[in-house]
């Protein structure tokens, strides 16, 4: 067996006023928690360590800028914690963040990396592709807004699958990762990219609201149709393409209602290659969501019978390399 042992961290409401070191102990303890599960790797929401400020139209450039991190995220003061605290329990790490390039305009990412507790360091880095929402806001005021096109570029890396050696033997063969951020779940040929590179496990954390009419562009739902409407979605995207691509997934909300009036919408889960959910959030607050699979049942995707033969052969086509 090729057996992984993996969670998903889901994170409940996180205010606009919630402290820095606040929500970062909530991530440790979420971490702590899946540790003693056994957990290998752990998958925290996209910008985990902060509300999901794209809602806010922020003016001030001091007070825009303190909603990303800077330079190298593992050595950073306000976020170090996690990583330290991972290395120390031998649990490996994608988490979500607002990335800022150093040095004058400096572009802006929504990104994720993937820790490797073992080595101490970075093993990979996705930048969101697909980025929702607008770059004004709505004109009504009472419009939710999503200001990711905003304050975020389009990710610059391509959708690039990598081996986590760490997660198994080098006898057992290390496990093919990808990554993805919220939207990009949505769309086939973010999965389609990984795919072909013969991803074995999808790793997306996201924040998904439950009510935004003029971002749905659906103003005939009430909010609770809207919010059963948005996780039935969220969970059709997890099983359809984890199923048409013979991949696990894992994914991991940013859940709850925000500073008591924008809600987000839980249903953290890992899902098989045969598109079943196999573990799943039962609410809406911090939670860890752990499965253990075994890779080895479906041979590898690769190998898979649902996989075309020549995928592998053609992984750059779309400019991906397959290492
Ligand atoms: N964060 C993010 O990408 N959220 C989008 C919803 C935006 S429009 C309502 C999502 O696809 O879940």
């Amino acid at each position: 067996p090729r057996t992984l042992r993996i969670a998903a961290a889901q994170m409940g409401a996180t205010n606009r006023t919630d402290t820095r070191p606040h929500t970062l102990s909530r991530m440790i303890s979420l971490l702590d928690h899946a540790a003693s599960l056994g957990t290998q790797l752990i998958v925290y929401p996209e910008l985990a360590f902060t509300t999901f400020f794209p809602r806010y139209l922020i003016h001030d450039p001091t007070e825009l800028e303190s909603w990303y991190e800077r330079g190298d995220i593992t050595k950073n003061e306000e976020t170090k914690a996690l990583f330290d605290r991972a290395r120390e329990v031998g649990v490996d790490v994608c988490v979500g963040f607002g990335e800022s390039e150093e040095g004058p305009g400096g572009k802006h990412f929504n990104t994720c990396v993937y820790y490797c507790a073992k080595t101490g360091s970075i093993l990979a880095k996705y930048r969101k592709i697909h980025l929702p929402g607008t770059v004004e806001p709505f004109d009504d005021p009472k419009a939710i807004n999503q200001l990711e096109k905003r304050y975020f570029l389009p990710g610059d890396l391509g959708f690039e699958a990598f081996r986590a050696p760490s997660l198994l033997t080098e006898e057992e063969a290390a496990p093919i990762m990808g990554m993805l951020i919220c939207n990009d779940r949505r769309w086939s040929e973010s999965w389609r990219v990984l795919g072909l590179q013969g991803v074995e496990v999808v790793l997306c954390g996201y924040n998904t609201p439950s009510y935004a009419p003029h971002l749905w562009g659906r103003f005939d739902l009430s909010p609770t149709e809207s919010a059963s409407l948005a996780l039935f979605q969220h969970k059709l995207s997890m099983q359809a393409h984890s199923y048409t691509n013979a991949c696990y997934s894992v994914s991991a909300a940013r859940a709850g209602l925000d500073d008591g009036e924008f809600h987000l919408i839980g249903g953290s889960c890992v899902v098989d290659p045969e598109g079943r959910i196999v573990a799943e959030a039962k609410g809406e607050g911090d939670e860890v969501v752990f499965a253990e699979v075994d890779l080895g049942v479906y041979g590898g995707c690769r190998t898979s019978s649902r996989v075309n033969p020549s995928s592998s052969s053609s992984s750059t086509l779309y400019g991906c390399t397959f290492r």
